[in-house]
């Protein structure tokens, strides 16, 4: 078994989230307030179903989902897309294809020197994310 994603985690840096967002076709003034933002996961899991939640002062994202399952992702609150998601394990990387009117999108987590790690990736554009612990 991978080392668990599951706890709250607070953002320490990021690179390209510019470019992921252009990528995203999101407008300047959106970018220009998305990159000041402080984010948080939270990881949950409840048996086979699994949570994640993106938060900051400004606006939320959360889903849930089982791993091996195709699910519907509405973006919503990001870029607004509808997605056929899908999330597996590739080694002790939890990651998520998201098919969709975007080439080439998803996304993976793992742990790294009890860091999370996020690689977002959209059409050539790659943001990557650490996070520390916080509880
Ligand atoms: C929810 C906090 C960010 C809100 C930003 C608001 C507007 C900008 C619109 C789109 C920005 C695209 C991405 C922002 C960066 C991260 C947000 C969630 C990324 C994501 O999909 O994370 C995955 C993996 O943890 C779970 O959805």
């Amino acid at each position: 078994m991978p080392a668990s994603l599951c706890g709250t985690w607070e953002i320490l840096n990021s690179t390209n989230l510019e470019g992921y967002m252009i990528a995203l076709g999101i407008g300047s003034s959106m970018r220009k307030i998305a990159l000041k933002l402080k984010q948080h996961k939270v990881i949950e899991q409840v048996n086979d179903k699994y949570v994640i939640k993106t938060l900051s002062t400004f606006r939320n994202y959360a889903f849930s989902f089982r791993v091996d399952e195709e699910f519907d992702e509405h973006t919503k609150g990001l870029d607004n897309r509808n997605c056929k998601s899908l999330v597996t394990w590739k080694g002790n990387r939890m990651v998520c294809i998201q098919n969709g009117e975007k080439k080439n999108r998803g996304w993976a987590h793992w742990i790294e020197d009890d860091k999370l790690h996020l690689e977002l990736y959209c059409e050539g554009q790659t943001c990557k994310q650490v996070f520390k612990r916080v509880a």
